[in-house]
């Protein structure tokens, strides 16, 4: 891909209506984790581990892309690729991007062509941060602590500034106890003393090993991301709110970030002082059919975070997402034939509203065709107090998944159910009163089944949606 042809790269995907067309994607290929994010002389970067060669998980390069306003993205020219015979040359796993000073410097994951040793390493860039010339003593931490002997579970270095000095957290792998995030602290960001665990979780609750830890300052409280790891490009991400003392993590509230297809966030702090978060989503169809696509992964829309009087983690939709909204449909339950709504779309932003005492469960069904056959329910079950999401598609296939998602949503008492849904080609971001997430892949078995329905109208109380347009044109 040179930056001459990406525009017509991106006219050749123009019939493939399962692609997002306001969610960011890479020209073509393969893209996963967002890596160090940073507003940089006023501009938003966005770095993301990227395939140049193909829509499959290898060959590990950092993309980039550049924005004024966290909607529309400018395409650059990959930032860092693996170097053949040094610790990175099987590839530049996820990492971060710090402001020394004037002086950006990048940290990263160097990996061997199997993955099994895995190192930290640093990297210092020009202004325009699309130039990285890689430190000459990589790795900076070469393996990790004695009582953590899995050189192929550690990795994803998260680095923040406090006081007078450098920390940084990797996630890791206790055997047979579970994740958890190492602290490390630097006074010049290349020697590093590791100090202890920030947390370790548990097999049983918090999964195998922790990805992408993110560990930051929020109100009163400090905040700590991570994704826990069960398989290939599988898991769910967690958060946990608590104190911050002497090198030690007290969690005091946690929850389930998101379940799904919501993986490897990564947050940092704009010039407004916004905690701004992005994530990979990940496909929710075979490897190869995401090959013969010619595209895999997308980034969530950013959304800032912030903690509500229990100290739960509130994440919205940047605001600037406003902007480019397009024609608004302010929908009663008068205007409903029986439950269909008026509206049919694939690149929609919903905000809807239910009384759940009015019914055993409301919410709402997209990318239904007109005979019900195919359909994705989004369904709140007043009594369990769970979030889920239903798709069925009118013709079995092995290629797509139809597991369903769901997410535990306490609602407080007299509390309505508020859903904010992002829909965007087989994109869909799901959020609930701020503070619950589930995200889901949908792929319509034709461009038509693109119908919404109500689930017990009853129970609906105000519905909005908004038609949104392509980024690109
Ligand atoms: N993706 C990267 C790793 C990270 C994982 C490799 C999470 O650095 O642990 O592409 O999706």
């Amino acid at each position: 891909m040179t930056l001459d042809n990406v525009q017509d790269i991106r006219r050749q995907f123009a019939a493939d209506y399962h692609r997002p067309q306001y969610h960011y994607l890479p020209p073509s290929n393969w893209m996963n984790d967002p890596n160090g994010v940073i507003q940089w002389n006023g501009r938003y970067h966005l770095f993301y581990q990227y395939n140049p060669y193909g829509a499959h998980h290898a060959n590990m390069h950092w993309g980039h892309a550049v924005s004024d306003n966290l909607i529309h993205w400018q395409d650059l020219p990959v930032a860092i690729a693996p170097t053949p015979n040094t610790v990175d040359e099987g590839g530049i796993f996820s990492g971060c991007i710090v402001n020394d000073n004037g002086v950006p410097k990048m940290f990263y994951t160097g990996v061997n062509p199997d993955y099994q040793v895995q190192t930290q390493c640093l990297a210092i860039g020009n202004d325009e941060l699309d130039e990285w010339q890689k430190h000459e003593g990589n790795p900076v931490i070469a393996k990790p602590p004695a009582s953590f002997v899995q050189f192929d579970a550690f990795r994803d270095p998260f680095v923040w500034r406090e006081d007078d000095a450098w920390y940084m957290g990797v996630g890791a792998r206790m055997d047979g106890v579970g994740g958890a995030v190492l602290l490390y602290k630097s006074d010049d960001l290349v020697n590093w003393e590791y100090l202890n665990p920030l947390l370790v979780g548990s097999l049983s609750t918090s999964g195998v090993m922790w990805e992408c830890p993110n560990f930051f300052p929020l109100g009163d409280k400090w905040v700590l991301i991570i994704s826990s790891h069960i398989g290939y490009a599988t898991g769910t991400v967690l958060y946990f709110v608590g104190s911050y003392e002497n090198y030690r993590f007290t969690p005091e509230v946690e929850g389930v970030l998101d379940p799904a297809y919501y993986y490897a966030p990564l947050t940092h702090e704009d010039n407004q002082g916004r905690r701004i978060m992005h994530s990979w989503i990940r496909e929710g169809r075979s490897v190869d059919t995401q090959v013969q696509a010619g595209w895999s992964g997308v980034q969530a829309i950013p959304r800032v975070l912030r903690l509500d009087s229990k100290n739960r983690l509130i994440m919205t939709p940047v605001e600037e997402l406003h902007a480019i909204r397009g024609t608004h449909h302010s929908i009663t339950q008068d205007d409903l034939d029986d439950t269909l709504v008026p509206v049919q779309g694939m690149h929609l932003e919903i905000h809807a509203s239910f009384d759940p005492s009015q019914a055993d469960n409301c919410g709402i069904t997209v990318a239904a065709s007109a005979d019900g056959r195919e359909q994705t329910r989004i369904l709140y079950d007043r009594d369990t107090q769970v979030l889920r999401v239903h798709r069925q598609y009118a013709t079995a296939t092995d290629d797509l998944e139809t597991n369903w998602q769901g997410t535990p949503h306490h609602l407080d008492a007299d509390e309505i159910l508020d859903l904010v849904i992002l829909l965007d080609g087989s994109v869909l971001e799901i959020i609930a009163n701020g503070r619950s997430s589930v995200t889901s892949r949908v792929y319509a078995q034709h461009q038509d089944n693109d119908h919404i329905h109500i689930i017990n109208p009853t129970t609906l109380q105000t519905l909005d949606i908004y038609d949104m347009p392509s980024i690109w044109s």
